[in-house]
């Protein structure tokens, strides 16, 4: 993320406000041409800018659907939907799959805002020129997520320009929200999204979690287990509990089934679909020798809310005992 200080380019927007007033006099003859050649263009539609301030205005009061204040567990990402895809009420299972970000931030639950300063490097497919650019708020969660999607008409995908000293300011409260609302007055409440089941947030990469959940915490390896709870980092990462707040991990329950009249063991792993891992589950009749893959499980069901994989080996007369356990791997950085 561009870190650049938006303090900064308010300032620099006010000092060509300014210059705009005072250029005029004193200048000579030939620079007030091209000068005022300058602000005509700069007058203009707006999308020819290379940089995209996109943001809330601070100090606003912002909630997730249960009226609780958004924190930094919110992210906001600015992105396009890939193709022709337009989101709607009735494909959300399907957002996440065609959204590509171009940025995120965290909400500041100091600040009461996001901001994000993105600049425009090139026009590679799906960031097009005109291309429709929204911005995602989200929270993911295990069975239900908090999702405020939001755009103007004019925020269209603009052109790399170099040349041009200003921004292009899009701002929440002048959107329009597809999941979620916004009160443009900011009252009683600028932002707020709504809770959305059986559909899955933008992912969230083990580095992205780390960086927010192990800040500044020395023990931030996947096999670290900083608040001593037992599950180490990368099985908090899976589940999406806090890392650095002791807690049980929730319950993978195992159950008995029966399919064509016999009895299988089954897994529930109530997994962060959001939070991608390399999750395999393994069978075992005696805890020393394990297996996995088509031959010995077969995956019952994987939704947002959960993983359920069966054994394929029966609980029949003669196996005594099965076993099952979930081993998680990050995939390739
Ligand atoms: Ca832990």
């Amino acid at each position: 993320m561009n870190d650049t200080d938006p303090r900064e380019l308010v300032a620099g927007l006010a000092d060509s406000r300014n210059l705009r007033v005072r250029a005029p006099v004193g200048c000579r003859r030939g620079s007030c041409l091209r000068l005022l050649w300058w602000l005509a263009l700069l007058g203009g539609t707006g999308v020819r800018a290379e940089r995209i301030y996109w943001y809330s205005v601070a100090g606003a009061v912002n909630e997730t659907s249960a009226g609780v204040p958004m924190s930094a567990a919110m992210s906001f990402e600015l992105g396009v939907f890939s193709g022709g895809f337009v989101p709607g009420p009735s494909n959300q299972a399907q957002w996440a799959a065609n959204w590509v970000p171009a940025q995120r931030v965290s909400y500041s639950g100091v600040e009461r805002k996001f901001a994000g300063l993105f600049t425009v490097a090139n026009n590679t497919a799906p960031f097009t020129v005109g291309k429709a650019a929204y911005v995602w708020g989200f929270q993911g969660g295990v069975a239900t997520s908090e999702w405020i999607l939001f755009r103007h008409p004019a925020w269209s995908w603009p052109a790399p320009n170099p040349m041009n000293p200003l921004l292009v300011y899009w701002n929440a409260a002048a959107a329009t929200a597809i999941v979620g609302t916004i009160d443009a007055d900011g009252s009683p409440v600028l932002m707020r999204s709504a809770a959305v089941t059986g559909a899955v947030s933008p992912p969230t990469t083990w580095q992205q979690w780390n960086a927010l959940e192990l800040a500044g915490e020395p023990r931030n390896g996947p096999l670290d287990d900083p608040d001593r709870d037992g599950t180490n980092n990368l099985l908090e990462f899976v589940f999406g509990t806090p890392p650095k707040q002791a807690g049980a991990p929730p319950v993978t329950s195992v159950e008995v089934v029966t399919v064509g009249g016999e009895r299988f063991l089954q897994l529930t792993v109530p997994r962060r679909m959001d939070h991608p891992a390399a999750l395999t589950v393994q069978v075992s009749a005696d805890l020393t020798t394990w297996s996995a893959g088509p031959a010995f499980t077969t995956t019952v069901s994987n939704t947002p809310a959960a993983l359920v994989v069966r054994d394929l080996t029966p609980l029949a007369a003669g196996v005594v005992r099965r076993f099952m356990r979930l081993q998680a791997e990050l995939p390739a950085p």
